[in-house]
């Protein structure tokens, strides 16, 4: 079968015409999987540490910090970043070492999008 206006791949997808040879072959171009790095709220951590965590690992300014800092306070958490599986693990690793370093209990995790 002839590739229309709606059979956008070039492949062959059953059509009429196409005497059933299965044809179809998966998308070259593929979107790698983002993930989603989270700050989490605690009653102990102070609010001035928190912030310079967030301008450290993410290189965000101050006032970025301090709105990403204050949404986790009244929410309970909030997405500092979107980023590669790479990348994020590392972010979350950079956030938990530091904070347990200076031994505060912030937490820090992140979840496929
Ligand atoms: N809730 C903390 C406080 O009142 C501040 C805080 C904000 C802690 C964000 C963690 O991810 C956090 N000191």
């Amino acid at each position: 079968m002839t590739a229309g206006p709606s059979d956008k791949d070039g492949e062959d997808d059953g059509g009429i015409g196409d005497a059933g040879i299965a044809t179809k072959t998966k998308s070259k171009t593929q979107k790698p999987p983002l993930y989603k790095v989270l700050l989490l709220n605690d009653d102990y951590t102070p609010m001035e540490f928190v912030v310079h965590v967030l301008e450290r690992f993410f290189g965000i300014t101050h006032d970025q910090a301090v709105d990403i800092m204050l949404t986790v306070h009244k929410k309970g958490l909030a997405v500092v970043g979107v980023f590669s599986f790479e990348i994020a693990e590392t972010k979350v690793t950079q956030v938990m070492d530091y904070a347990r370093r200076n031994q505060h209990p912030l937490q820090c995790t992140m979840e496929k999008e």
